[in-house]
């Protein structure tokens, strides 16, 4: 067991029995002409969390510590694309649109998948989520369950979206979060404040939150 500093106290990190769950670091929300910048977001806001990520991905792997990536996408056919989430994702194109790194948020295009940084190793889990939290309609669960993982290390984008609903979904399966400042990211500098403030407030409600460096040094 190793302290980390984190609000709103200590992270008592078990290694052997944490992973690293790295949320939807896809080429669309955070490369230039992706669905992220079509939306009208400034990519500029995400890609800050890149180097970061690459930091602890890379002492992570090096402690031989389990990661596990995510990616939000859907069916080529749409059947697991709720109509109620077809019709709020419009800007200048919709989920299943054809765009500049294929068909937007589609499994198997090119916009879907994991930026070259941070692109997982032969071995990592990826898991494919249709939802907004890594645990809906996913074998996350049971991926953490059979490895005996019981505490999560969470970062990626965005800190108010995926993450925020990944760590509360995760909070109430008994997982223990620490969630990354420098290692997520929103288009809207307010969010990601306020949605890291929401996860540390009253005592730790949903988990807690850290800076990479911190736990970078305890790997050692
Ligand atoms: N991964 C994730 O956060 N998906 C989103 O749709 N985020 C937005 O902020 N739109």
């Amino acid at each position: 067991m190793t302290d980390i500093a984190a609000e709103p106290f200590p992270f008592r990190l078990d290694a052997a029995r944490a992973a690293l769950l790295i949320i939807d670091m896809q080429r669309d929300f955070l490369e230039p002409s992706g669905f992220g910048e079509l939306l009208g977001n400034d990519v500029t806001m995400l890609r800050r969390a890149i180097q970061p990520n690459r930091r602890l991905l890379h002492a992570w792997r090096a402690a031989g510590l389990m990661v596990i990536h995510t990616r939000e996408g859907h069916r080529p056919d749409l059947t697991d694309l709720p109509a109620s989430k077809k019709s709020r994702s419009r800007g200048a194109l919709g989920i299943g649109d054809q765009g500049p790194m294929g068909r937007v948020l589609i499994r198997g295009e090119a916009g879907h998948d994991i930026i070259p940084e941070l692109y997982p190793a032969p071995g990592e889990p990826v898991v494919d989520k249709p939802g907004k939290g890594a645990f809906f309609a996913t074998d996350l669960h049971a991926i953490l369950h059979n490895r005996d993982i019981a505490q999560l290390v969470v970062t990626g984008v965005t800190t108010e979206v995926c993450v925020n609903t990944t760590v509360r979904e995760a909070n109430d399966r008994g997982y223990e979060c620490l969630v990354l400042e420098d290692c997520c990211a929103s288009y809207f500098a307010e969010f990601h404040e306020i949605g890291l403030r929401m996860i540390a407030a009253q005592g730790a409600i949903f988990g807690w939150v850290g800076q990479s460096d911190d736990l970078i040094t305890a790997l050692g």
